[in-house]
């Protein structure tokens, strides 16, 4: 009778264990990386069994894995849009199996704000601004800029570049002179900054580089170097993540500022699914918010990051 019990509240314990699926963009920076590794130690943590997908940045991968978690008949699924269009006939898809979504991150456009449970990112617009601000007040206004930006149609290139360039509105001494995207690597950010520094006479004329990310400011750094420049200093090196190799950089004076993004997204999704499954209204946005850091606090925060 012992062995029935305990094979019964075994069975009830597997029940009430939720499975919920996760597409994930790739594995693009050390960010993703990190935002990735948050999400599992939190299903862990939670007793939640997570079906996780990288798509190598590519939409067509994360759509099929949606609709294999859709087959699979998850209780949840996670998404992290590589881009903002495309979404809608497996959002459609979903909402038919009745199996909530909750999008992270990046954004998606649709219409109907029905196909999707929640989204839960960082505000990406208020990065760009905090950024170019601190930008401003290092130059006086007076600043002839670089652009490295994200991925096309990525919602944190597009907002990243809408707060950048709505505070630069407000400086006519400074301007972006140079804009192409470096995708959100480190390998592109430093092969489009080599393009730059030959286009403007070895980079005399760049005051400072805006990356959209810290992975593509790092191979900006590396290419700076190799042009005989120092970065930080020659050139000022500003951006967002705050990714640990950013923060050593920061720390040996080779870049001077960068917003934090949380990679710590997992949680507050599960949260949103789970209370969503027990009935529980859900708000449709969930924002999370970064702090700004630059080289006087960043060999603490390296401390404190590399050991995470
Ligand atoms: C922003 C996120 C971006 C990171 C990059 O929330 O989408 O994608 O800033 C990552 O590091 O590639």
């Amino acid at each position: 009778r012992i062995i029935i019990l305990s094979i019964s509240i075994l069975m009830i314990n597997k029940v009430a264990a939720t499975t919920i699926g996760f597409s994930q963009v790739g594995s693009e920076s050390g960010w993703r990386t990190s935002f990735s590794e948050s999400v599992k130690a939190q299903a862990q943590a939670r007793g939640i069994e997570l079906k996780f997908s990288d798509a190598q940045q590519k939409q067509e991968n994360q759509i099929k894995a949606v609709r294999s978690f859709i087959a699979q008949g998850v209780d949840g699924i996670i998404i992290a849009p590589v881009v903002e269009t495309g979404w809608k006939p497996v959002l459609r898809e979903a909402k038919r199996a009745r199996i909530p979504v909750v999008i992270v991150d990046r954004n998606i456009k649709v219409k109907q704000q029905s196909l999707f449970l929640t989204r839960i990112a960082s505000d990406f617009e208020e990065e760009g601004e905090k950024i170019a601000n601190w930008l401003m007040a290092q130059t006086k206004g007076e600043c002839a800029i670089a652009e490295l930006q994200g991925t096309v149609g990525a919602t944190a290139a597009i907002d990243r570049a809408k707060g950048f360039n709505r505070v630069l509105a407000k400086f006519p001494k400074s301007k972006i002179i140079r804009s192409q995207t470096g995708e959100f690597t480190r390998s592109k950010g430093k092969e489009v900054m080599e393009s730059f520094l030959k286009a403007e006479q070895g980079g005399k004329n760049i005051c400072a580089v805006w990356a959209h990310n810290d992975e593509m400011a790092l191979g900006a750094i590396q290419a700076i170097k190799e042009a005989g420049l120092k970065p930080g200093t020659d050139i000022l090196i500003v951006s967002v993540d705050g990714v640990p190799d950013y923060f050593k950089a920061m720390a040996e004076g080779e870049a001077n500022a960068t917003v934090e993004l949380s990679p710590h997204l997992g949680g507050p999704s599960f949260d949103a699914i789970e209370a969503h499954l027990a009935g529980k209204k859900v708000q449709k946005l969930i924002s999370t918010t970064g702090d700004l850091f630059t080289q006087d606090t960043a060999a603490a925060e390296y401390q404190k990051r590399r050991l995470q």
